[in-house]
């Protein structure tokens, strides 16, 4: 990573979880001090390249069970180019959110660098609703659904994906809020799904051990997508869909010092910081932190 350097890719897009002010998320995060804390660590800081996505949009009555399906195309590609650019420039690409529907696009910039992608994914949530399962239309919560091609709308669909990503390279960690349909797809795909049960029975360590195994096996890439609201909302409050039980302070920095022992991780998203709901900056400054600890930053 100090090598190659980092560039910060800023999408300010809130359509996909169509709840206002994560568009925001980006500058706070800047503001909160990131790309300080990246040359603090002596790692070159490659630039931070705004993505002009879309603002607005029109809901289209007639569209199928995916809300702002034609500014969400817009965006993933013009994310998708930046990312592909961030690796073609031999950087280590962290895209800045926005809700986590921008990693349609950071997995489409992704693909059509690397063969084979391996994918982990913290979230509270499963986000592996299809167009027949989502109870809302947003895409946010389907994200892995189109990375995988189980929806209709598929991630090949973005200009530049040059693959789907693997189901036996993914791995969720810190779910406590699947939806039905997320249930049975995990079930009868065979997903990697490790719940807040599962860290609390195997601890965060052995669930990363694993975690990092599945998504390295065979791969080019492990690219790590990381939803702020995978933490407790007790530690992260400001984000739109909060869900309590989640990661402690700790469990969340060990898992990002872990799998910067590994030296495996090759990109990363850090998405749904809602500075509108962030009234005492915790969520914005926790962000900035665990990325830090995930760019080699120690305690000891
Ligand atoms: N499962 C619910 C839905 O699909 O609408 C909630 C999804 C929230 C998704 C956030 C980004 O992780
Ligand atoms: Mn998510
Ligand atoms: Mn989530
Ligand atoms: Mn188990």
């Amino acid at each position: 990573m100090r090598e190659k350097g980092v560039r910060l890719i800023s999408v300010p897009f809130w359509l996909g979880g169509g709840r206002a002010g994560v568009e925001y998320g980006p500058e706070d995060m800047m503001s909160a001090g990131l790309g300080r804390q990246i040359r603090n660590l002596g790692i070159r800081l490659d630039g931070d390249y705004e993505v002009c996505c879309p603002r607005e949009g029109k809901l289209d009555p007639g569209s199928p069970r995916i809300k702002y399906l034609p500014e969400i195309k817009e965006m993933s590609g013009l994310v998708g180019e930046q990312v592909y650019r961030a690796v073609s420039a031999k950087t280590f690409p962290i895209v800045l959110g926005g809700d986590h529907s921008v990693a349609i696009g950071t997995l489409a910039g992704l693909t059509g660098h690397y063969n084979r992608l391996g994918v982990i994914w913290f979230d509270a949530h499963g986000d592996l609703n299809t167009e027949a399962t989502t109870p809302s239309g947003n895409i946010h919560g389907m994200v892995l659904a189109v990375a995988m091609g189980f929806s209709r709308f598929k991630l090949t669909d973005i200009p530049g994906a040059g693959t789907l990503i693997n189901k036996k390279n993914v791995v969720i960690i810190g779910t406590r809020d699947l939806d039905p349909g997320e249930k049975e797809l995990i079930r009868s795909q065979g997903i990697a799904c490790y719940s807040m049960h599962d860290i609390d029975k195997h601890g965060i360590a052995k669930v990363l051990e694993e975690a990092v195994a599945i998504a390295s096996d065979g791969t080019d890439g492990v690219h790590l997508s990381f939803d702020m609201d995978c933490l407790d909302p007790l530690e992260a409050s400001g984000v739109g869909t909060p869900v309590p039980g989640g990661l402690s302070y700790r469990e969340a920095h060990f898992a990002m010092e872990l799998l910067a022992e590994t030296g495996k991780i090759t990109s990363m998203d850090l998405v749904e910081v809602n500075p509108m709901l962030d009234h005492d900056k915790k969520t914005t400054r926790l962000a900035v932190e665990l990325t830090a600890s995930l760019l080699g930053k120690k305690i000891v």
